[in-house]
């Protein structure tokens, strides 16, 4: 069968089979299509019915999440761990609580993590898992209820060398420290089974900052392969938790200007620069909304979501040099890449996973603005979860430095791969491509040489 059509059929095959999860489409279409030139060139794969299987998660669990409120009601949710693949290590992924969470969502973030994970360099799979929990406007205890009965199911499928779970969407420190604590409660155990600890108790120093630090060093190997630098340039960020933190804190201290930053209900434009301080009292103390940062800040402007421009995000109608999306999925439209291409942007670095939707996508490379990869762009996290995972296992604690300086180096050589692959099959600075043809190269080796599993 010619390549396209083994594509195109496995494609098939996947929307019969579980209707209804888009984003789960969306993702893997992106990395079949770009696939097609490594297929062509080597029959391996489609002989040993690669895409098949790695379309397939290798385990999907499903669990009802009971707890009590602090009215004394028992409410449920759904709690999702899909195991993706581990042909190159132990299933390695986040854990994202947030209302939008489906299994169609959890699929698409395990299939993309398999890729990021091994375009790493490191021996780590891929899964992905979470809840449709909504941790807004609960209370401290709830949410600790809510963890403690949300692992009392997962801890029968995690362990150091066959699953370990992290933070993403609505996970943060608190609620792995939450989920954690109830691990060692359940097993007697106290072991390295999950990834972003408390620097005090198994963590590792420069986990918390590595997706947004990771991102920001992307971005400057990729300038400077153009001539250009990070420094002086105006970047407008989206989102205001964990990535889109420590994107701005990194952007600040590398000479760039981030103006803005977002949350769900609205975005700030700080055209002097946005105040980490501020942002990280509101955010990661206060947990509260963006517009008090525009009280705080009077010389900035918040612009609430009912004002954005129709099919697209204030955000990015914001003149920039350089786009770092780091909120959620599918929040750079067609409308946006319309505005950032005609504002004169560079470069859109995705710190988020997926926020760039396909159409948007096109009209960047039509327009040849120079494009990262989430998949690359944002790996520094679950780089230094795997550097974690390694302090763990072998008793040390690394200072923030030691681990800073592997960040760094982890983020040149993953520019490089996808770089360098672009190059080999014909597509020069076509990093998507790259990215994917990298990262399923990798893992669909070692299925090879692992056999009929
Ligand atoms: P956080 O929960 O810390 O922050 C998410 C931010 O995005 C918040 O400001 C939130 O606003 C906003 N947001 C979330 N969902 C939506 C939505 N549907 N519409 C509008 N705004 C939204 O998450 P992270 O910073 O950890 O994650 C951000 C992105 O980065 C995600 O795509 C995640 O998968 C990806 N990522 C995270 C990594 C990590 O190490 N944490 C690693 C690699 C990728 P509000 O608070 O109002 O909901
Ligand atoms: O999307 C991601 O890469 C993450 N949320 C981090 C995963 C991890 O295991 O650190």
């Amino acid at each position: 069968m010619d390549v396209k059509s083994y594509t195109e059929n496995v494609l098939k095959f996947i929307k019969e089979c579980s209707p209804g999860q888009d984003e789960f489409y969306q993702a893997s279409t992106e990395v079949f299509e770009s696939l097609i030139p490594i297929l062509q060139e080597d029959k391996r794969y489609q002989d040993n019915s690669i895409l098949e299987r790695i379309i397939m998660p290798e385990r999907t669990i499903i669990f009802r999440v009971t707890w009590i409120n602090d009215s004394g009601k028992i409410q449920t949710n759904l709690g999702y761990r899909v195991q993706f693949n581990s042909a190159l290590g132990p299933y390695k992924g986040g854990l994202r609580f947030h209302p939008s969470v489906n299994l169609g969502i959890i699929k698409f973030l395990g299939f993309e993590q398999i890729f990021k994970n091994a375009l790493t360099g490191l021996g780590i799979g891929g899964g992905k898992g979470g809840s449709n929990f909504n941790p807004k406007g609960k209370s401290d205890a709830e949410i600790n209820r809510f963890c403690q009965a949300f692992m009392s199911e997962l801890y029968r499928h995690i362990g150091t060398t066959r699953d370990i779970p992290a933070g993403d969407i609505g996970v943060g420190a608190r609620e792995i420290g939450y989920l954690f604590g109830q691990y060692k409660l359940l097993t007697a155990n106290f072991e390295g089974v999950m990834t972003g600890k408390g620097v005090g108790w198994g963590g590792s120093f420069g986990r918390k900052e590595a997706t947004g630090y990771g991102s920001v060093y992307f971005a400057e190997h990729i300038l400077n392969r153009h001539d250009n630098q990070l420094k002086g340039k105006i970047c407008c960020v989206s989102g205001a938790g964990n990535v889109a933190t420590y994107t701005i804190e990194k952007l600040k201290s590398m000479g760039a200007i981030p103006v803005t930053c977002s949350d769900s209900r609205g975005t700030i434009y700080h055209p002097k620069g946005i105040d980490i301080k501020t942002l990280k009292a509101i955010k990661e103390v206060g947990r509260e909304s963006l517009e008090k940062y525009a009280e705080l800040h009077p010389d900035s402007t918040y612009i609430p979501v009912h004002k954005y421009p129709e099919g697209g995000h204030a955000v990015w109608s914001i003149p920039c040099d350089i786009a770092f999306p780091s909120a959620t999925q599918n929040e750079l439209t067609l409308i946006d890449a319309k505005n950032l291409v005609k504002n004169g942007c560079i470069l859109v670095n995705e710190g988020a996973n997926m926020p760039t939707t396909p159409q948007a996508l096109s009209y960047l490379k039509e327009n040849k603005i120079l494009f990262a990869p989430a998949k690359a762009a944002n790996a520094g996290g679950v780089a230094v979860s795997q550097l974690e995972m390694a302090q763990n296992a072998s008793m040390q604690h690394w200072s923030f430095a030691e681990v800073d300086t592997k960040l760094f180096a982890i983020m040149k050589s993953i520019f490089e791969t996808a770089d360098e692959t672009a190059k080999e099959f014909g597509q020069e600075g076509n990093l998507l491509m790259g990215a994917n043809i990298a990262g399923f190269r990798r893992v669909a080796d070692a299925m090879i040489d692992e056999g009929a599993v």
